[in-house]
């Protein structure tokens, strides 16, 4: 199977060289795909030095920092023009281990629909986090899975394989939300396909370098964004009944 593994970055030109770097070894096979927002400093002309010495690597330059979610957009619709057959999500700063990514092919190949990376299953861990984060991540998922009804434990996760056919389902063009609010997003509009999701552990590991992106406004939009949906498909469901 053809895979391209998509990576977004905004300003991470000190953790992406090592990520391609154990990337292009853990999983040779895999084409990457670096979405880049017009970083200043200058992570997309990194990538562009790659991309001419390894016919591998691609880069998609865009035109300025419109949040992980519009990213991710553009790169799948780059993967599916181009007839590959799994498109995989990675963060560029080394929290997700490519050395794991054989792992999430494994069970998208066995035919899982949108394999999860997940920190919350048996066998899944965080390495670095403060008690905060993981009680963030946690207590998020979970507010997620009860309001939205869906089995997945770590919904927020960011390390995910998809297959074209899960992607060529789903109407990209009305996925909403920027931060963690777009992973919530992408796994109830599968889930409500039907489709089989499965959750893979894995170890995440906090960045070592570089600055994170979240941000209030991040966790902010991803709980109104998970009330309001939760509360719609309740509310379909009852005016459906009546
Ligand atoms: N192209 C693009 N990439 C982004 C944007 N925001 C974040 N990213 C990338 O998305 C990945 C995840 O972002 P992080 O800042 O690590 O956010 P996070 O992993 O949710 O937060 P931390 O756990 O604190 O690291 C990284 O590779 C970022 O460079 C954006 O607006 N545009
Ligand atoms: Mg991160």
């Amino acid at each position: 199977m053809r895979v391209l593994t998509i990576i977004p970055t905004y300003n991470e030109i000190e953790s992406l060289p090592k990520t391609l770097q154990r990337l292009r070894l853990a999983v040779p096979d895999s084409d990457v795909l670096i979405a880049d927002d017009n970083s200043p400093d200058g992570t997309g002309a990194y990538a562009d030095e790659i991309a001419a010495k390894d016919p591998q690597v691609h880069v998609l330059h865009r035109k300025g920092k419109e949040g992980l979610g519009a990213a991710y957009i553009a790169g799948f619709r780059w993967g599916l023009e181009r007839d590959y057959d799994i498109l995989v999500e990675m963060d560029a700063d080394g929290s997700h281990k490519p050395e794991q990514l054989p792992l999430l092919l494994a069970a998208a190949e066995s035919g899982a629909d949108l394999v999860i990376g997940s920190r919350w299953v048996p066998g899944g861990s965080v390495v670095n986090w403060p008690l905060h984060r993981k009680i963030l991540s946690r207590g998020g998922s979970t507010y997620s899975r009860l309001m939205l009804g869906i089995g997945v434990r770590d919904i927020t996760a960011g390390f995910r394989a998809f297959r074209r056919t899960t992607l060529e389902k789903l109407d990209l063009s009305a996925v909403e939300s920027v931060g963690y609010g777009f992973q919530v997003d992408m796994t109830f509009r599968v889930a409500r396909l039907g489709l089989r999701i499965q959750e893979v552990p894995i170890t995440f590991v906090e960045r070592e370098f570089g600055a994170s992106k979240m941000s209030g406004n991040i966790v902010f939009e991803a709980i109104a964004n998970v009330t309001k949906w939760g509360l719609g498909a309740r509310w379909n469901k009852l005016t459906r009944r009546g």
